[in-house]
């Protein structure tokens, strides 16, 4: 008998990645504007029972040139074995090339080093392990990290400036229109309201000037009396900029999100507002707590189990925000339902959740498994079904990795700054330097 099976169950014994494009529509942010397609990588990993569990985490070329050797190491792993996924990571060599980027463009998180990217790649293996194991054990994944604490998990509208169209008509096709100026970031408001019922709102800035940016917040306070309001212009500001922004909209923000760039910039925003700040940029990692916490750079850590390295870490990152006094949600980027149903597990088992949670999901209308979510009342059901309670939907999947193949290279890597060239009137945009106002 083998004694690893025995004492840890089912081993891994096959392994499969689908890098896949997926539709986005033409988001504005501080670098540019979201491509028409964005890559995520789908894991799949198969017991030697026949098991299959799913995972989703990045698609760039960097996550794919890690997940691959890492994925070929992996068979006959026990699949119960989550530590030593990372053992086994940290053993995966990283292109040197891969990290020397001022900017991880795709995820606005400061500097791309090696271990970040190495996270980023095992969260989606441990997440795959755990919806195997749930549905190995009859035990949804929540109940894996010890037990929900709630049975449903609030999301914010994530509000974006954006264009009607990506230039020259690319992508996928959507309703929204254009959302250029406070009129219509209201209306796009309304409209996640109508659709999602959600209560509270962040707008995602550093796409106009913050006088601009200032005026929309205002016009969703009218619109929306009491509703809490979160503005973040991914450390767009300077430091003098943002504590006038923060003085403006003193009493209107529950809180500001990544103002300006760097621990040290938002440390001193903080000593000068009473404005609580939150981060999914300078706090992406545990080495990054300590300074930013001794600091009081930061009131709220937007975790992101994609960053920190899966469900596990999160739980370890939300007790280390609870010994600190500082508050905790989650932080979105561009994602599919796999990603989603990760997010509300974890969130469901964390006390400390003390805000509601970002989402891009509405913004995307294609997903690889075979239910949608659908938020109600803005909250997500927390699924009890063994793992992560989704089916792969085999067709999609396929579709949308056959884009991926078809694409001649240039949207497999997220560029928004590229992105926004391909507008006649932004031709020779480059991705700013930070601040920018
Ligand atoms: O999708 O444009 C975007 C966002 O700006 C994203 O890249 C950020 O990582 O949503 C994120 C944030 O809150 O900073
Ligand atoms: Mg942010």
């Amino acid at each position: 008998m083998n004694r690893v099976a025995t004492a840890h169950g089912p081993l891994i014994a096959e392994v499969r990645l689908t890098p896949v494009l997926v539709g986005d529509p033409p988001l504005l942010n501080v670098h540019g504007v979201h491509q028409p397609y964005t890559p995520r990588l789908i894991v799949e990993i198969v017991t030697d029972g026949g098991i299959t569990g799913v995972g989703e985490t990045y698609g760039d070329t960097a996550y794919l040139e890690l997940a691959r050797p890492y994925a070929a190491g992996l068979v006959g792993h026990a699949v119960a074995d989550l530590n030593g996924l990372f053992t086994l990571m940290n053993m995966v060599g990283v292109d040197a090339s891969q990290v020397d980027h001022a900017v991880d463009v795709g995820g606005l998180r400061g500097a791309r080093t090696a271990d970040k990217l190495r996270l980023s790649v095992v969260s989606a293996f441990e997440v795959a392990c755990l919806d195997a194991l749930g549905k190995v054990r009859g035990e949804p994944v929540h109940s894996l990290l010890g037990g929900k604490v709630r049975d449903s998990v609030a999301y914010s509208a994530y509000l974006f400036y954006r264009w009607a169209e990506h230039p020259g008509g690319a992508g996928e096709k959507d309703t929204w229109g254009a959302a250029l100026d406070p009129a219509g970031i209201v209306a796009q408001a309304r409209r996640l309201v109508r659709e999602h019922g959600f209560g509270s709102f962040k707008l995602k800035g550093g796409v106009f000037p913050p006088e601009q940016e200032i005026a929309a917040i205002r016009a969703l306070a009218a619109a929306f009396p009491g509703r809490p309001l979160r503005l973040d212009p991914n450390g767009g500001w300077s430091a003098a900029t943002s504590l006038r922004v923060a003085a403006e909209l003193r009493g209107v923000l529950e809180y500001l999100e990544d103002p300006a760039p760097g621990t040290a910039a938002m440390a001193e925003v903080s000593r000068g507002t009473d404005v609580p700040l939150a981060t999914n940029m300078c706090v992406t990692a545990f080495p990054e707590i300590r300074e930013a916490f001794l600091t009081d750079a930061v009131q709220v850590v937007l975790s992101d189990h994609h960053y920190w390295g899966g469900l596990r870490n999160t739980r370890e990152l939300a007790a280390i925000c609870r010994v600190f006094g500082v508050g905790l949600s989650m932080h979105s980027n561009t994602h599919l339902g796999i990603s989603l149903a990760a997010m509300n597990h974890v969130a469901a088992t964390v006390p400390n959740l003390d805000h509601a949670c970002d989402s891009h999901y509405p913004w995307q209308s294609e997903d690889v498994i075979t239910a949608r979510h659908v938020f109600r009342d803005g909250q997500l059901t927390v699924c009890d079904a063994p793992g992560l309670g989704v089916e792969l939907d085999r067709g999609a999947l396929a579709r949308l990795h056959r884009r991926w193949l078809e694409d001649d290279g240039t949207l497999r890597d997220r560029d928004d700054a590229r992105a926004m060239r391909r507008a006649p009137e932004h031709a020779g945009w480059t991705t700013p330097a930070l601040p920018r106002w």
